[in-house]
């Protein structure tokens, strides 16, 4: 009788510490079973054989219902976690606050989203370059003071006498994408570049953008319309005045640069109308030389090409005043300064049309 109440004590366990006290109060060191076990010896051989056997029934049946009770508290255990835990995929995204995207990164994005739309396709090529690539095939004359140890940061020497470059823009890349292929070409090209200068308007790393348009009848025409297009459309102002103005680059024949229209009233600068000029790219038909060099036919091909500094530009665009924070990896400026990741530029939204 004791027994059937024992086991449907353990059938009724709640909780595996309630069945684990079960076990002691029968099976333990001191429990019930375990005394009566050693009761045994005292018992005659007859009678000893006899209890014993029944012992061991109460013992195997005691031993089967811990088992199950085990398994069963397990399962329930698990199906408790398993209802807790439970995820609903279809909530919306819980915002953790934290991430920011760079406003380099965002401007880039601005820019690559504004010329994507024009047809252009994104290219990149490595930090590291060829004199080739940085310097000759883009008509840059060997006593240029470009090329000067001063303002340029050099490889080690390479066995053959030759040095690699931090390259000093990102024309390399255009010069690579030309010789790969044969126009029509029309590329923009995001990314670091490097140069020996550090104060408070220059850092040894910057970004640039750059951009190559090269076609049968590619003209000034077209370079004007495009980089009009790009800067009103960057800026966000339809009327935004823009200015081309005569200016000299080995690279291309003949160069302009261009100026935006703004306003400097009591020292502070204002991007629109207003009488007043900043200079935010530079920009030519690239040089029959450099045509030449890249493998493409000057008497078939023609182009434009383009560049400009992303800092300058972003730190126009987004006010922000000092150069050198672009790098201090301080979280209180990129939290201020910073972009949520889903604000994706698109000139579908209206943030940059
Ligand atoms: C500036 C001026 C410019 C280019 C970059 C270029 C590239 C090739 C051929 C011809 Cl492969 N030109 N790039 C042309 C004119 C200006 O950048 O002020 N950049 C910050």
């Amino acid at each position: 009788m004791e027994l059937d109440d024992t086991v449907q004590e353990i059938a009724a366990a709640p909780s595996p510490d309630a069945l684990e006290a079960i076990r002691i109060k029968v099976l333990g060191r001191r429990g019930s079973l375990t005394l009566a076990m050693r009761e045994l010896a005292a018992l005659d051989p007859d009678e000893r054989r006899r209890v014993g056997a029944e012992l061991n029934t109460v013992k195997e049946r005691l031993t089967a219902a811990l088992a199950e009770a085990t398994v069963r508290l397990g399962r329930a255990e698990l199906a408790e976690r398993l209802a807790g835990e439970r995820a609903d995929v279809t909530l919306p995204v819980a915002f953790s606050g934290t991430g920011r995207i760079h406003p380099i990164s965002q401007t880039i994005d601005e820019i690559v989203a504004i010329f994507g739309e024009m047809g252009f396709a994104v290219a990149e090529g490595p930090h590291i370059e060829e004199d080739f690539y940085n310097f000759t095939a883009l008509n840059i004359p060997p006593e240029h003071p470009a090329r000067q140890e001063h303002d340029t940061f050099y490889l080690p020497g390479r066995p053959d006498g030759t040095r690699l470059v931090l390259r000093t823009h990102t024309s390399p890349v255009q010069v690579r994408t030309m010789l790969a292929q044969q126009p029509p070409i029309r590329i923009i090209v995001p990314g670091r570049t490097f140069r020996c200068d550090h104060d408070a308007t220059h850092s040894p790393m910057f970004h640039q953008v750059e951009g190559l348009v090269i076609d049968r009848t590619s003209h000034m025409g077209h370079l004007k319309g495009c980089l009009i297009e790009f800067c009103r459309a960057f800026f966000g102002l339809d009327d935004l005045p823009v200015r081309f103005r005569p200016s000299y680059f080995p690279f291309t024949e003949p160069s302009a640069e261009v100026d935006i229209g703004c306003s400097r009233k009591g020292g502070e600068l204002k991007i629109g109308a207003g009488g007043d000029w900043l200079e935010i790219l530079g920009s030519g038909m690239v040089h029959p030389q450099v045509l030449k060099n890249c493998g493409i036919d000057p008497a078939e091909y023609q182009g434009f090409a383009f560049g400009m500094g992303i800092e300058r530009i972003a730190m126009l665009k987004y006010g922000i005043p000092d150069l050198r924070t672009f790098y201090e990896s301080d979280l209180r400026w990129l939290r201020h300064y910073g972009f949520l990741p889903l604000d994706v530029p698109s000139l579908v939204r209206g943030s940059l049309s």
